[in-house]
């Protein structure tokens, strides 16, 4: 039975009855603690449990910990991938239009409740370490302790209310020091009250800077292409064209790729390129800078020597991209692990519900793409494992529907708070037995705005059920690009790889008429203002 509170009042510790000599005994059953860790821009390609390629050849064995002692959900996505939109989605139970964070920028809608203050006011401990990104002041939270915008792998600054609004430099490896802010949070806490703790992590963002620890990690592994590799579009809306977010035109070989010995010789379009990497090392003590060079040197100059050129030059750049992304996730996973273990330490694991996502998932080269945004596979779902020991069967999987505007009525739910009225997110509780109910969600909405914008991705917004998925990219024509109005429909089973745009094809009418009316119904009922 859920308990509604009232803000204001603390949490009733709940009572189990146990039978006991004849009599019945009351024991107290405490208030369950809520870890949410949350990366940014992590694929799901990259964590082993998932089983795909990439992960097998560089394993995340603490991630595979918590699905082996929780539930992986094989179908979770985001409302809109890109990183600030994300965490309004999951502070507010809202869609983008609804919580007013609908691009990176400026947007949040500070009126909104956010569910951290919700559980502050039925007497949980808050807090959030990391990236908190948004552009409002973190908020429902007794402490925090977070980056600067979207922060820096080497040395960050954060901020904490002991640094009296300042953003302090620390000496270290960002996931590092997420994490062990983490630790102060637990180990500072009042152990007599209930927490909730968001756990951030910049890693692994772009520009996909390793700990110096694990540098070589992976350098003679040969990596495996996606089959989407070289895909050239065909049969889609001009909005897959006309993306700047291939791995060939658009990734960088200075700043994303590292090749420093580059930066004097060669003609650099994209001024960034160049100054956003001197930034990146010059945060570095020379220490750090040292090691990195001893590394990356020998490398770049094999490299300049021997002068790739089309497809090999490509080729080249996804296996950088690659060892750099997945060495970033190694220290994602020892940290989580260091987490855990802690956790463990202090008798926590019981009765806390641990759950690992990501901000939005992210392109390993599928479509020749890095980046996120597109209502496509890999960056529309993102991984997500929840661990809820006595609710959730070790090693379980779930394949219904969820979204992460779905976070805040789940954590209440989990705290015994009644969801308010307002929030459009469904509690993710009703799942954790093994079986979908029968009202689940069939349908899932979709909406990206964030144009024009770096990486030039088109608006558009859709609807996926558990096989087909219809898209509308939508947009007047304007200095950079045509006016788009342009519809796409995959059908996932057949098509995984959402090669084949089906919209129009006369065998799938009854399909696209069935997600078209659905897109209206969410348009309507949730007063969409633009698509
Ligand atoms: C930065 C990155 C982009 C990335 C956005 C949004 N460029 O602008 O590649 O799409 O962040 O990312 S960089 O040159 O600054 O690295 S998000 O995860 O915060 O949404
Ligand atoms: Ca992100």
């Amino acid at each position: 039975m859920k308990r509604l509170i009232y803000p204001g009042t603390l949490l009733a510790p709940a009572f189990l009855f146990v039978a006991c000599g004849g009599g019945q005994e009351k024991v107290e059953e405490k208030p369950l603690n809520i870890i949410h860790i949350m990366t940014d821009d992590h694929s799901y390609q990259t964590i082993s449990a998932y089983g795909h390629a990439l992960g097998k050849l560089a394993p995340t064995p603490n991630l595979d910990r918590l699905a082996a002692e929780g539930m992986l959900f094989r179908q979770a996505f985001v409302e809109n991938s890109l990183s600030t939109p994300s965490r309004a989605c999951l502070m507010t139970g809202l869609y983008s239009h609804q919580n007013g964070q609908r691009q990176l920028g400026a947007g949040i809608d500070t009126t909104k409740t956010f569910f951290s203050e919700i559980l502050r006011a039925h007497g949980y401990q808050t807090c959030v370490v990391g990236k908190w990104h948004m552009q409002c002041e973190p908020k429902g939270f007794d402490s925090y302790h977070v980056l600067w915008d979207q922060g820096d792998y080497y040395n960050p600054e954060f901020k904490s209310p002991e640094t009296n609004g300042e953003y302090v430099r620390e000496e270290g490896y960002a996931t590092s020091l997420i994490t062990d802010h983490a630790i102060e949070f637990l180990e500072k806490r009042d152990p007599g009250k209930p927490f909730c703790l968001l756990v951030h992590h910049k890693a692994p963002h772009r520009n996909w800077m390793p700990d110096t620890r694990y540098l070589d990690l992976y350098e003679d592994v040969d990596f495996p292409y996606p089959d989407t590799f070289n895909d050239r579009y065909a049969t889609r809306c001009a909005a897959a064209s006309t993306q700047e977010m291939r791995i060939d035109d658009d990734m960088t070989l200075v700043y994303d790729l590292k090749v420093d010995e580059l930066k004097q010789t060669k003609p650099h379009d994209n001024e960034w390129n160049v100054e956003g990497w001197d930034a990146s090392l010059a945060r570095m003590t020379p220490e750090q800078r040292e090691t990195w060079m001893n590394s990356y040197k020998p490398r770049n100059e094999r490299f300049i020597q021997s002068d790739l050129k089309g497809e090999d030059l490509v080729r080249w750049k996804y296996q950088r991209y690659i060892k750099d992304y997945v060495r970033c996730i190694k220290s994602i996973d020892d940290e989580v692990g260091r987490l855990l273990d802690y956790l463990e330490r202090e008798d926590l694991m019981d009765n806390t519900v641990i759950v690992y996502t990501s901000d939005q998932g992210f392109y390993m080269g599928e479509h020749g793409w890095f980046d996120k945004r597109f209502m496509y596979e890999e960056s529309f779902r993102t991984p997500l494992i929840i661990r809820y020991p006595g609710k959730i069967k070790p090693g379980s999987e779930c394949t219904a529907l969820v979204q992460n505007i779905d976070y805040a009525p789940t954590y209440l739910d989990i705290a015994g708070i009644e969801k308010p009225d307002y929030m459009v997110g469904t509690s993710l509780v009703p799942l954790f037995g093994g079986e979908t109910p029968k009202d689940w969600r069939e349908y899932l909405y979709y909406h990206y705005y964030d144009y024009p914008a770096i990486h030039m991705v088109r608006r558009h917004d859709g609807v996926r059920d558990s096989r087909y998925k219809l898209i509308h990219f939508y947009g007047d024509k304007d200095q950079y690009r045509e006016a788009i109005d342009c519809n796409e429909l995959y059908d996932l089973r057949t098509d995984p790889n959402e090669l084949h745009n089906l919209y129009g094809d006369p065998e799938y009418a009854e399909v696209q008429d069935r997600l078209q009316a659905q897109l209206d119904k969410f348009r309507a009922e949730q007063k969409v203002d633009e698509y």
